[in-house]
């Protein structure tokens, strides 16, 4: 076990104040929340996103064995949480009920087994309104060993949702600065719904509806269909978009002071681009 450590920090990628995942052995992923500067720390983590439990070779990697390395550079106490996961109990990142407090300077090592697929989320745990509103957070993805039909879909998007000091955002941008989803007229598109904020949203979809297959990582026993789609703070849903009708679709939250203003729309406000 220690020689693993060893192998897989010797490859490590250390980005800036991101969590990293390392192909040295697909067993293990570290990450590493460091080289942290407090005024930055939430914008930088959350740019950053998304903690793949599985190789570059999408491989089915429910049942992966994980390792997530974390090294608090914040001035704060902090942890993380795997939102979604059953995890041991030992694992599950809540201070002072599963754990002490990661203190600034101190490193904690998770380490498990990835028990259940789906559409999952890590965060911090400690002070999280202020936290995970700053961006400690990221989508954690287990890939089935048994794949449905919608587990290839032309398109897969990650929109995570929030609502804490950097304003109304996905993926950590206010529109305009958020990145518009783009297919080809007649592809799928699968959006995994994430809402790492402390308020209500609901997506509403131009032109074409979604059609939920998933909440919070788990099949629904039917999907149903939809064009506005509520996401509670802490849920994940997953839905496919058929992408039937050509043009560029205003896909948004629809609490409008979430999303328009005199000046416009802003905030939670993206594009479904499908191209003819
Ligand atoms: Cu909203």
């Amino acid at each position: 076990m220690a020689d693993e450590t060893t192998e897989a920090r010797s490859s490590r990628k250390v980005r800036e104040g991101i969590v990293i995942s390392t192909k040295m052995d697909k067993t293990v992923v570290v990450a590493v929340v460091d080289r942290v500067r407090h005024r930055r720390y939430g914008k930088t983590l959350q740019r950053t996103n998304h903690l793949y439990a599985h190789d570059e070779t999408n491989d089915a990697n429910e049942g992966d064995r994980v390792r997530v390395v974390l090294h608090n550079q914040l001035p704060e106490s902090t942890s993380i949480h795997f939102h979604g996961l059953e995890l041991p109990n030992a694992m599950d990142g809540v201070p002072f009920v599963t754990q002490p407090p990661v203190k600034p300077g101190e490193s904690f090592t998770y380490e498990f087994t990835v028990p259940n697929a789906g559409s999952h989320m890590y965060h911090s745990h400690h002070n999280a309104a202020k936290q995970v509103g700053l961006g400690l957070l990221g989508a954690f993805i287990v890939e089935p060993k048994e794949k449905a039909p919608h587990d290839a879909p032309d398109v897969d998007e990650v929109l995570i949702l929030n609502d804490g000091a950097h304003g109304y955002t996905f993926n950590g941008k206010s529109f305009p600065a958020t990145k518009p989803i783009v297919a080809k007229l007649g592809q799928t598109v699968r959006i995994r719904f994430m809402n790492e904020g402390m308020m209500i949203h609901p997506m509403h979809l131009h032109g074409m509806h979604m059609t939920v297959i998933a909440k919070d990582g788990w099949p629904v026993p039917a999907p149903w269909k939809c064009d506005t789609l509520n996401v509670a703070p802490g849920e994940r849903w997953d839905a496919i978009v058929h992408c039937t009708n050509p043009g560029t679709w205003a896909f948004h939250c629809h609490i409008l002071p979430h999303a328009e203003s005199d000046h416009g729309m802003f905030g939670m406000v993206t594009a479904l681009v499908v191209q003819k």
